[in-house]
């Protein structure tokens, strides 16, 4: 029997011991594991939130948009235009344009710049008369490019990021629609390297620069806004080919919104 007890005391303190050792293992193993484990972790999540959030400040500044204040000179008729019997035209909105969203800090780049052309001696005015400022409808605010398919040309002076392209053919009276209008920019003032086109209303080639799909649109004191999404580039080359009157070309004024 004290045999017996003495084994059975010593098979339970062995018990013990055991249950004493191997929580202790268990707890020494699981500390070990686990400061290296959330240590690994926690830095690894959260690295990929922050540089997330933090390049989109710098962009939604860069990216903040303003409505772009355009001058208008006083319209010489009042009402919409009267429907006129040509193709492919753009129908009067009925109501002022909408202000064009775009980034802040773009403003007017061509004023007083200097002004080339196919034309180099104009009918009527002179060149710089296309940038003076004067976009009035009145006589003596324009210049006339002889007949036929005819270009005009602003040099920024260095490259710019292009916004807009406002063009105030003639509006001194009403209904009048200038044929084949093309904007193109380029990098070079022989408009060769990088050509891009921002507007072509040739939907017939009969101009050479390519098929337009822009529609033809009556002018009026508002001018025509051609939105450019700040393509790059110095030069700006306007082309038309006459207009429903007759076959000369005018330009009262050209403002280009860049930055
Ligand atoms: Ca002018
Ligand atoms: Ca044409």
């Amino acid at each position: 029997m004290v045999k017996n007890k003495v084994i059975l005391s010593l098979f339970v303190i062995g018990l013990v011991a055991l249950l004493m050792v191997v929580p202790s293992c268990k707890k020494s193993g699981d500390t070990s594991a686990t400061p290296s484990d959330s240590s690994a972790e926690k830095p690894a999540e959260q690295p990929p939130e922050q540089p997330v959030e933090t390049p989109e400040q710098p962009v939604a500044e860069a990216t903040e948009l303003v409505p772009l204040e355009i001058e208008l000179p006083k319209p010489m008729f009042v009402g919409t235009p009267t429907p006129m019997n040509i193709e492919n035209l753009e129908k009067p909105l009925g109501k002022e344009r909408p202000l064009l969203q775009v980034p802040k800090g773009v403003k007017m780049l061509s004023l007083d710049k200097p002004v080339t052309s196919s034309d180099d001696e104009p009918i009527i005015g002179d060149l710089e008369q296309a940038v003076d400022g004067d976009k009035e409808g009145i006589d003596g605010s324009w210049v006339e490019l002889g007949p036929g398919k005819q270009w005009l040309q602003i040099d920024l002076e260095k490259p710019a990021e292009i916004y807009a392209i406002v063009i105030w053919h003639y509006h001194r009276e009403e209904g009048h629609v200038y044929k084949d209008v093309v904007v193109q920019v380029a990098d070079d003032a022989d408009f060769i390297s990088n050509v891009r086109t921002l507007f072509n209303n040739d939907i017939d080639n009969s101009s050479g620069l390519g098929i337009g799909q822009d529609k033809h649109y009556v002018e009026t004191a508002e001018g025509k806004l051609i939105p450019a999404k700040g393509v790059k580039a110095q030069y700006v080359r306007l082309y038309s080919n006459g207009n429903t009157s007759n076959n000369l070309n005018h330009y009262t004024e050209v403002e280009i919104f860049g930055k």
